[in-house]
């Protein structure tokens, strides 16, 4: 049986990562195989891609580069890593795909969804996540979680509040109109009531 496709998605600090290891950690215990993965990178190729993306040297990197940078790696993760793993059984989870293009590129750099749209028909073909989680939280908040991590900032963490609000809005109105496919949690919450969340919707995709 083929197995699930699951992606997180958020601003930045959203808790991605951090609610990554949980849902790696609850399938694990369900005796679900899976394959843990992110985008950019996921691949060698895609690893060697998310390097030249987050580089603060390329500043002059213009949005269509960066926008078909995304494609290029995804192309390579999804024919070879993802529906190989889904194909052999495995569950996918993923943090960031397609919808991070239409948040990032799309709203926040400007190019627009229309943009973004055909390649993505001619990259996917049609193959989408079954289930996409989206942590939601005020910008202010995810800033403030990134800033006392401390770690050194990426050229897209140099991006100021209005660019992370254009990224957030984006994320809620793609969800608003495809509900069936995402799982809004409001990410502002203790991580313990985020997670309550993610465990009830775990169980429905496992029962399915
Ligand atoms: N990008 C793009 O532009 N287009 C695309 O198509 C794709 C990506 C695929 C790299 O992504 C960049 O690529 C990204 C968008 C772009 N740039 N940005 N910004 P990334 O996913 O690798 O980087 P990120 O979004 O910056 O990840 P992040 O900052 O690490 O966020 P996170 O993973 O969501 O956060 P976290 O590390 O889990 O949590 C942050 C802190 O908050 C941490 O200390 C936690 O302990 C804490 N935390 C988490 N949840 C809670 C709750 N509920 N309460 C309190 N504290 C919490």
């Amino acid at each position: 049986m083929r197995g699930k496709f699951l992606t997180l998605e958020g601003g930045e600090g959203a808790g991605k990562s951090t609610n990554l290891r949980f849902i790696e950690h609850y399938l694990q215990q369900q005796g679900i195989d899976l394959v843990i993965t992110r985008e950019p990178g996921g691949t060698e190729l895609g690893e060697a891609i998310r390097g030249l993306l987050l580089d603060k040297q390329y500043k002059t990197m213009t949005a269509s580069c960066e926008l078909l940078l995304m494609f290029a790696a995804r192309a390579q993760h999804i024919e070879t890593l993802i529906k190989p793993a889904l194909a052999a059984g495995k569950w996918v989870v993923s943090d960031r795909f397609t919808d991070a293009t239409y948040a990032y590129q799309g709203a926040a750099r400007g190019l627009g969804f229309d943009r973004i749209a055909p390649i993505e028909d001619w990259v996917q073909q049609g193959f989408s996540p079954d289930c996409t989680f989206v942590f939601d939280l005020p910008v202010e908040i995810g800033m403030q979680r990134v800033a006392q991590r401390g770690n050194e900032v990426d050229r897209f963490e140099q991006e100021q509040l209005a660019f992370f609000e254009a990224v957030r809005q984006a994320y809620l109105l793609r969800a608003s109109r495809s509900a069936e496919r995402y799982c809004v949690l409001d990410a502002a919450q203790p991580l313990e009531a985020v997670q309550i969340h993610i465990k009830n919707q775990l169980n429905r995709l496992i029962e399915q």
